[in-house]
């Protein structure tokens, strides 16, 4: 079997290739709500369905579809990953890490992680978009579990007292100073958690959850990227208000704030 790390240096030089590009710069991962405004980064100069890579699995979850956009913004290139995949659809850790693996082998050095995300703070309302500061990684797994790295990567025993990056952070805040932080608490879902899971994460820190993000960053840090995640918060935590949790509130809430999300990105990559 091919080791992860491998799959991904391979899976990269087949995208550099379809795409036409020597190197990238930077990579988005577009989480649900994200993908819709991305297009505020500019005509794409090339569309590569991921099903033609090696590595990647098919998306099940609507609203994502496996492809890499490349965009060239304000002299970066800039890999858009859209459809990503999650361990909720029966995917191991690896397979949900290659897209970003990939992405960083081709020579990514900057990685932005945006997903959908629950909110446990009520005053933080819906639309909201969260910087994430640090993460609780409650899927009990890791993306470097198994065989070791390669020694041209860095050790499994990777630090990630600095995993989402203070620099990125502060330029996040730059460019849009209404920005807030919070701690996201990665679950495996596909269910949304009960009222006391939201109290038992509340009361460690956590400010946002979400079922996505955390074993990406991971793999992400230890490919030595530097990382930035942004939630938008699409509804309210189990139990902080009465309403019930429903998947469609969260499509609708990214379908209304794609416009400035996208401003958001484009902004981003600007500064960087
Ligand atoms: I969007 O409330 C979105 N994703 N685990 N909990 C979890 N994931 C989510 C939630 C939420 N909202």
């Amino acid at each position: 079997m091919t080791l992860p790390y491998e799959l991904a240096l391979q899976a990269a030089d087949e995208l550099r290739v379809r795409a036409g590009v020597d190197s990238y710069d930077v990579a988005v991962v577009l989480g649900s709500g994200w993908k819709e405004g991305a297009s505020a980064l500019g005509e794409p100069v090339s569309e590569v369905p991921s099903s033609t890579l090696r590595g990647f699995v098919a998306p099940t979850v609507e609203g994502h579809s496996g492809m890499i956009y490349t965009v060239k913004v304000a002299g970066h290139t800039v890999a858009l990953v859209s459809g990503r995949v999650h361990l909720y659809e029966g995917n191991t850790a690896a397979q949900v890490a290659h897209p970003v693996r990939t992405v960083i082998a081709a020579g990514a050095r900057t990685v932005i992680l945006t997903n959908a995300a629950g909110g446990l703070n009520p005053s933080l309302a819906p639309g909201s978009v969260v910087a994430i500061s640090d993460h609780l990684n409650l899927t009990a797994t890791s993306p470097l579990e198994g065989a070791s790295p390669p020694a041209s990567m860095g050790s499994r025993f990777v630090d990630l007292s600095d995993l989402y990056s203070a620099r990125l952070r502060a330029l996040v805040r730059s460019v849009d100073p209404r920005i807030t932080e919070g701690v996201y608490a990665g679950f495996r879902g596909p269910h949304y958690e009960t009222p006391a899971e939201i109290r038992m994460v509340g009361a460690l820190g956590a400010s946002l959850v979400g079922m996505s993000t955390v074993l990406e960053a991971i793999a992400a840090r230890h490919m030595n990227a530097e990382v930035l995640g942004l939630s938008l918060v699409t509804n309210y935590a189990a139990g902080v208000t009465d309403t019930p949790l429903n998947h469609l509130e969260v499509l609708e809430a990214g379908q209304s704030a794609a416009a400035s999300l996208g401003d958001l990105l484009a902004r981003l990559v600007h500064a960087l």
